[in-house]
């Protein structure tokens, strides 16, 4: 089945936040953005901004009619600066006017004087000064102390990874409404409803049920959404309910780029041990993640990065330590992956520091350790799984034997273009790692004339989780998929939402819509048993048609549908989900957090100029774990989409923070995204249909942000294909691999280090 927006899209019709009809009187919003990262605020002049024509308020702390706090997890952020900045971009005040233009144009004419104090950007550095947003985590696995001497080989290094920019195509944005006795609708692109709900609650100092948020769908979020859609959101809404206007404010993409958190830049330190089978005996890893300047989601992140710090391997001694390091740059956030990837890319550099000293090809040493079923992850859930199924179809499928030596003799043949070569196996836990937000609610109605309205907790960001879900009651109605529609994400119709994130959002609210239609046909069938004086287990419908034990009845479904409702039958139905099995013991750091994994691997190819350092990515050919998809056109977009914005981060997009935390690569001039010159030549997906049972959405495996992951391979090819051209290269471990990077490596000499192959750890944040 298509994707239901696919025709609003194309047309232009699809309704994002700047869509939506502009009501009389509406006023418009923009934020004042500290110039300055750290430091106290020693004069707040808004005299000549006040005076233009056009401008109504100014906010700052002081209007404030609830709390001034926005932190979600940890109450550490301020949504207006109360006399100290914490990060350049933070909100200090938040202009409205009558245009969006008189509103940016006044915030250009505030004046604010700050006096400076000294600025973190490196998280290592945090970490020493003991700046740090939650106690250092610890997952434990067997005796690492004692299995290094069991160990034949021994290696050592440190690998980095840089931030990553949302870039969603929509920026973020929020339109609040007044309603009548101080409520407050708000439209909002956020990624979390009830997170918006709980922000502005808490800003205006009025319960939830005065606060309505709306959400149509994004145009993207990444997780960008997850939580910093909270600002905007709160702004709006103080201001729409100080004022008794409508208020609204569309970022533009500056702003947007400046004022928002993005994927946290890690830095970290490995130790790799391994037998003389080449079998990983220990790993220790201490990460030192760069949070910025306020919790936001950090704590949640770093510890998807433990989670996930052994990837698809099994490693029986394994010790993680993870730092969540405040510094001076906007609160880093959820994206794609949230953790996982930085820290699986520090298991795939100890792998490649290993395979690269022992002159063996990193996939022997790979493909040796994958987890088996039955093996324990380090928080102690036993894998059933698909790692080696995933890795021997794709090696097979396309014969890796093959595919290598016909690198080589490409190798052999050219002495200015260099190929390399990288698998990356990925294993990612589905479910949210904080077990209580593992629920979700839908609420269907089927109308008299026998169509269906569905609401559920998902907010629909282009990831089609609303065509999944039509798909699930058009699958239990049996009806036609033009009898649905998916309503609105409202706070009103779902309360308590999680956020559509975790890659779990079409599991948990798919799952509750399943219930609520569920019900609904049952009380429906035992409406037509009773007209049919019949057995109500032997009534179905298929294709809006009723039978009775396979035979015909000549009952359509809008007759049922009508006769229940004369019957005084309910039609409607709202259902609560809660993922079954999940667990976690936070004192032990053990337990079985996720309803399953998701597997899959991939082969990458890279082909490197090795003149100029330019390089294109030849192939990614993926075999993934769908489990039994219910939709491959929206799977297998998700797995494209995946996969280039892993190869952007690994590859070409370089946050770049001065030592001053100012944003360098404030726009899409200097910050560089993959355009469609840079997608992969071929983007190879093969299914692994894994139809077993699994508390997946009708055993379709979550797809949302498991491919993003092939894009680390991106590296490792990169890295492979300058080591043949270089082999004496001595290349650290740091992503992304820019061209700038790739040809200081093309011409690394021993004798000649370069600053940054010299001293990788000072390079944690770039600039
Ligand atoms: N958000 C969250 C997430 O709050 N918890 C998670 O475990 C998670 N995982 C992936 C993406 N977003
Ligand atoms: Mo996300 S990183 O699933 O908001």
């Amino acid at each position: 089945m298509k994707n239901i927006d696919s025709a609003t899209h194309t047309r232009g019709e699809s309704i994002y936040l700047d869509d939506i009809p502009i009501l009389n009187g509406t006023l418009f919003g923009c934020a004042y953005p500290s110039a300055v990262a750290h430091g106290v605020i020693t004069k707040l002049d808004l005299a000549a901004a006040l005076q233009m024509d056009g401008v109504i308020k100014i906010f700052t702390c002081s209007d404030i009619t609830g709390e001034n706090q926005i932190g979600g997890i940890i109450p550490d952020e301020p949504l207006l600066a109360d006399g100290h900045v914490h990060f350049c971009g933070m909100p200090v005040a938040f202009v409205v006017a009558t245009t969006p233009e008189i509103a940016r144009a006044a915030t250009k004419k505030i004046l604010v004087s700050i006096d400076p104090l000294p600025v973190i950007t490196d998280p290592r550095e945090a970490q020493r000064k003991g700046e740090l947003i939650v106690p250092p985590r610890v997952f434990k696995m067997g005796d690492t102390d004692s299995a290094w001497a069991a160990c034949e080989y021994i290696f050592e290094g440190s690998a980095d990874t840089n931030g990553q920019e949302h870039l969603y195509i929509e920026t973020q944005g929020a339109y609040a409404v007044p309603q009548e006795n101080n409520a407050v609708r708000v439209y909002s692109s956020t990624q979390a409803p009830t997170a918006v709900q709980r922000a502005v609650c808490k800003v205006l100092g009025v319960p939830m049920h005065q606060v309505e948020v709306d959400v149509t769908r994004l145009g993207g979020g990444f997780g960008g959404k997850e939580d910093q859609a909270n600002t905007w959101a709160a702004l709006c809404a103080l201001a729409a309910f100080v004022l008794k206007k409508p208020v609204k404010y569309s970022l533009d993409r500056i702003e947007d780029m400046a004022m928002t958190g993005k994927r946290h830049p890690y830095s970290s330190d490995f130790k790799i041990g391994l037998d003389k089978n080449l079998k990983i005996q220990a790993y220790e890893v201490t990460m030192y993640q760069n949070a910025g300047a306020a919790a936001d989601l950090s704590p949640a992140v770093l510890e998807r990065s433990l989670f996930h710090s052994t990837n698809s391997y099994f490693i029986p001694n394994t010790k993680v330590t993870a730092y969540s390091c405040r510094t001076h740059l906007p609160p880093n956030t959820a994206f794609r992956g949230f953790g996982g990837p930085q820290g699986m890319f520090v298991i795939e550099a100890a792998i490649a520091a290993a395979a690269e000293s022992l002159g063996v090809a990193a996939a022997v040493i790979q493909k040796n350790n994958l987890i088996q079923t039955g093996d324990e992850f380090p928080y102690g859930q036993k894998a059933v799984s698909e790692a080696v199924a995933c890795w021997e179809k794709v090696t097979q499928i396309h014969n890796l034997d093959a595919i290598k030596k016909e690198t080589d003799d490409f190798n052999a043949g050219n002495t200015i273009y260099k190929k390399g070569l990288a698998l990356m196996p990925v294993c990612f836990g589905i479910s949210f790692t904080k077990t209580p937000m593992n629920q979700a609610r839908a609420l269907v109605h089927v109308y008299s004339d026998g169509s269906i309205s569905i609401s559920t907790g998902a907010v629909e960001m282009g990831q089609g989780v609303n065509t999944k879900i039509l798909q699930v009651a058009a699958h239990v109605f049996s009806v036609d998929p033009a009898k649905i529609r998916l309503q609105t994400t409202n706070t009103g119709r779902i309360a308590n939402t999680s956020p559509s994130a975790a890659s779990a959002t079409a599991d948990l609210n798919g799952k509750a819509a399943l219930m609520a239609c569920t019900e609904i046909l049952k009380r429906l069938k035992a409406v037509a048993a009773e007209e049919l004086k019949q057995d109500a287990g032997i009534i179905e419908i298929k294709n809006e048609e009723l039978f009775a034990a396979g035979k015909a009845t000549g009952w359509t479904w809008q007759k049922l549908v009508m006769t229940a409702f004369l019957k005084r039958v309910s039609l409607s139905e709202h259902a609560h989900y809660a993922t079954p099995v999940i667990h976690f013991d936070l004192t032990k750091e053990k337990g079985h957090p996720f309803a399953y994994h998701v597997y899959g691997t991939a082969i990458v190819i890279a082909k490197v100029d090795c003149l100029r350092g330019i390089y294109e990515m030849e192939s990614v050919k993926v075999v993934h774990d769908f489990g039994a998809s219910m939709n491959t056109a929206v799977d297998k977009g998700q797995i494209e989409g995946g996969i280039v914005q892993g190869i952007g981060w690994m590859t070409m997009e370089e946050l770049v923070y001065d030592a001053s935390g100012v944003l360098r690569s404030n726009a899409l001039s200097t910050y560089k995204v993959p355009d469609i010159y840079s997608v992969p030549k071929e983007i190879d997906i093969h299914f692994l249909d894994t139809d077993k049972d699994n508390l997946a959405i009708l055993r379709s495996k979550a797809v949302g942000e498991p491919p993003l992951m092939y894009g680390i391979g991106a590296y490792f090819a990169l890295r492979d294909a300058v080591r043949k051209f270089n082999p004496a290269a001595v290349i650290p471990f740091s992503a992304p691999m820019t061209p700038e990077k790739v040809l200081t490596a093309l011409y690394h000499t021993k004798n000649k280090e370069t600053a940054a192959a010299a001293s990788p750890n000072e390079k944690s944040v770039y600039g």
